[in-house]
């Protein structure tokens, strides 16, 4: 008897182990909300970031709001290396981040070490 729920405890740590390295991780996304040329948009920083990918208008201010529910030091920070923006997210308040109109393109983000990356696509 123990064998047995040992070996189906076993089956269910490898079916994990096979979901978490090979099943398909839905990445959310998310768009800014335009208003008379501006736009906004916030991330909540929750074990990653959330929409990982953010969809912006090009052209038009942008203010980031990032809020971190997250406790881990290992998201204190966020940065954008392509905007020379390394910001300290102090837990459950609200970091305002401005841009300027931006570009079209792709810009990556990521936490203080590199970790947990998020991304900005501007069209
Ligand atoms: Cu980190």
């Amino acid at each position: 008897m123990i064998k047995i729920f040992v070996l189906i405890i076993g089956l269910l740590l490898v079916g994990l182990i096979f979901w978490w390295f090979f099943g398909k991780h839905k990445i959310s996304t998310g768009e800014s909300k335009v208003l008379e040329n501006r736009q906004l948009a916030t991330v909540i920083v929750n074990g990653g970031y959330n929409p990982a990918v953010l969809k912006l208008k090009q052209g038009i201010p942008t203010r980031l709001v990032f809020n971190r529910k997250d406790a881990s030091s290992c998201l204190e920070h966020v940065v954008f290396s392509d905007f020379g923006i390394d910001k300290v997210l102090p837990l459950n308040k609200d970091v305002e981040i401005s841009l300027d109109a931006l570009k079209a393109g792709e810009y990556n983000y990521a936490c203080g070490m590199n970790m947990f990356h998020g991304k900005i696509i501007v069209k």
